[in-house]
């Protein structure tokens, strides 16, 4: 009988969700990562171990890194990459002497997630995060005026911006722009405005083949170092899945992950597969896509997201939404069947709600709005499982 590994994510000693919260939550597994190591330095084995008996110590297990972050000198392969590279596959090699095993990482360049809006409040009044295509074109052509923006919108889009934009006052201003550069939760930069434009500039003359390429050439030396370590590498999907500030993005459709594994063969090179990001576009079928990557699939985010027709979308209910919950449960039952594997799974973001209204909490990973979902999605997999026979 295989199953989901419940897992939620703890960003360590600050977190305000307890690790005694997330077990109640009915969880047997942590996602965590070292964010106090400056990206592109070694974590040791000092400092995992740390980390690993405190979360063993509230009767959980450390099952999944989320994320060992790529340093930016690895994506554009300048400076001194070749030194983070070896640091990175160290760090990979210590975790697998703690014995652990899942790597969570990233190649989006320069940000990690975005949204514009981080307190979106819905209809039963819970709080939610979204993104509004206006308000990024305001922020990007009008508020940043990247070189080049203006050429990328239409007139028309460009004056509802700057319309937008009017409405706002500059409190509500600098939250869009703290929203978008400032760093969400596990994103492990933040950029003021101009040090945001320096950052971009670091990518003239990278494309998406450019890209791809310094992903394949990166996954090409730490591929190997993970699989002789047995530890598997699951990379996060873009979110949004679509190039952003005229940054190429290389992880958004099926094809791009094809071209990763045809690349880079070894079953160390995997997944997270993750269906809030991956949803955004309508073109990606989810259920399609967990039968075809299945085998690389080590790691899964379950969300959802309702996109409309101007380019915005927000964080549904876990079941609602775009993403069809239903179809892609029974798909990753149906892999973890066929493959004698329980692959670990977090409700990946949940709404501010009840009684969290009231706290202060990271964006998107309050304790209850996640606890609803893991809830609705440990019921889901039960009632498929037995449907399936499959208990
Ligand atoms: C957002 C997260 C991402 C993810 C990284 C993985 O909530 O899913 O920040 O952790 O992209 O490297």
């Amino acid at each position: 009988m295989y199953r989901f590994q419940q897992t939620m994510r703890w960003f360590g000693p600050n977190d305000p969700v307890s690790l005694q919260d997330i077990r109640q939550a009915g969880c047997t597994g942590i996602v965590s990562a070292l964010h106090h190591i400056p990206n592109g330095q070694v974590w040791t084995k000092e400092e995992i171990l740390k980390r690993k008996e405190e979360i063993e110590a509230a009767g959980l297990l450390w099952s999944v890194v989320e994320s060992i972050p790529v340093h930016e000198g690895i994506k554009t392969r300048t400076g001194n990459f070749e030194e983070y590279i070896i640091n990175y596959k160290e760090s990979i090699r210590n975790l697998a002497a703690c014995d652990i095993r899942i790597v969570t990482y990233n190649f989006m360049p320069v940000l990690d997630w975005t949204r514009t809006d981080l307190s979106f409040t819905c209809a039963d009044g819970s709080k939610a995060l979204r993104f509004e295509r206006l308000a990024y074109v305001a922020f990007d052509a009008l508020m940043l005026q990247r070189p080049g923006s203006k050429e990328e919108y239409s007139e028309e889009e460009l004056k509802k911006a700057a319309d937008y934009l009017g409405q706002l006052s500059d409190e509500d201003r600098q939250q869009l722009q703290r929203n978008i550069i400032a760093g969400l939760p596990g994103s492990e930069e933040s950029f003021t405005l101009a040090q945001f434009q320096q950052a971009l500039d670091t990518y003239k003359g990278i494309d998406a083949a450019g890209l791809q390429r310094n992903l394949i050439a990166f996954l090409g030396e730490i591929a190997p170092v993970a699989e002789q370590e047995g530890v598997l590498l699951a990379i996060h999907p873009d979110d949004p899945p679509y190039p952003m500030f005229g940054l190429p993005r290389v992880v958004s459709t099926p094809g791009q992950v094809s071209a990763l594994f045809s690349a880079v063969p070894s079953s160390s090179n995997g997944l997270c597969f993750c269906t809030g990001s991956f949803g955004v576009r309508a073109d990606n079928d989810l259920p399609a896509m967990v039968h075809q990557f299945g085998d690389r699939i080590h790691f899964v985010h379950l969300r959802s997201t309702l996109r409309d027709e101007e380019g915005n979308f927000f964080e549904a209910d876990h079941l609602e939404g775009d993403v069809d919950m239903y179809e892609v449960v029974k798909a990753l039952v149906e892999v973890m069947q066929k493959q004698a594997t329980n692959i670990p799974m977090r409700p990946d973001h949940g709404h501010q709600m009840l009684d969290d209204l009231k706290k202060k909490t990271n964006p998107g990973y309050s304790a209850i709005g996640r606890l609803r979902g893991l809830a609705e999605i440990r019921g889901l997999e039960l009632g498929i499982r037995r449907n399936l026979h499959a208990d």
